[in-house]
């Protein structure tokens, strides 16, 4: 089953993709009814046209009523992103150059987000460096992360499995391996897993291959 704010983003795009498309549509088909009608050949001396209000009323409307079925939908599903349950479960995400790290309120650490299932999550975001972007696609949301600022995002995995997490924000060298997975797990397993999690740095692999590159940025600057 398609989680809420899946369904409404979606619906929210395929509107405004119609909407555009439609529009597309008609203006190209005035267009060519136009330089058919009015082409020299069949009307060689230019016509006079004045002003024809029922036509001003009705273009005027028309894009005023599909602006805020636009808006409607666009603000109701953003109001529903920005306020995340009282009762979610709260993770600090930081970000880093160049990798995502979260942290729980036991204190464990770890470099892959593990949730519940069927139980909203509160992620605070947080950048030690640069800007960064959470984005998790499967789920429909993305908020920048930008030092010195807080900012948060929630969603609920209603099924069991791994969705990708991508930085959004170009943010230097290895922006594109800025890579991390969400992974839903039935409560049990995610309770007996964080019992388990020890508050400890992200892994030595990733630590290492951030320090060579760091040396990387550093031999550049000094150049
Ligand atoms: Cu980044």
């Amino acid at each position: 089953m398609k989680l809420d704010i899946v369904r409404q983003t979606d619906l929210t795009f395929i509107i405004i993709v119609g909407i555009s498309f439609l529009l597309l549509a008609l203006v190209s088909a005035a267009m060519f009814y136009f330089i058919y009608k009015y082409s020299r050949k069949r009307n060689p001396v230019a016509t006079d046209i004045t002003g024809n209000t029922s036509l001003e009323i009705l273009w005027t409307a028309i894009p005023l009523v599909l602006v805020l079925v636009m808006f409607f939908f666009g603000y109701t599903g953003f109001k529903k992103m920005r306020n995340a349950p009282a009762d979610a479960m709260v993770v600090k995400v930081t970000g880093r150059m160049w990798a995502w790290s979260y942290e729980y309120d036991n204190g464990a650490k770890s470099d892959t987000l593990y949730v519940p299932v069927g139980k909203p999550v509160k992620l605070e975001l947080n950048s030690v460096d640069v800007n960064h972007s959470f984005y998790v696609p499967a789920f429909r949301v993305k908020e920048d992360v930008i030092p010195g600022r807080k900012n948060y995002m929630w969603f609920e995995p209603n099924e069991e499995g791994k969705y990708n997490v991508e930085c959004a924000e170009y943010c230097g060298l290895s922006h594109s391996y800025m890579l991390s997975l969400v992974v839903a797990l039935p409560q049990e397993r995610f309770d007996s897993w964080l019992a388990n999690a020890k508050p400890k740095e992200t892994s030595s692999d990733s630590t290492k291959v951030k320090d060579t590159l760091n040396i990387k940025q550093d031999s550049l600057k000094t150049k």
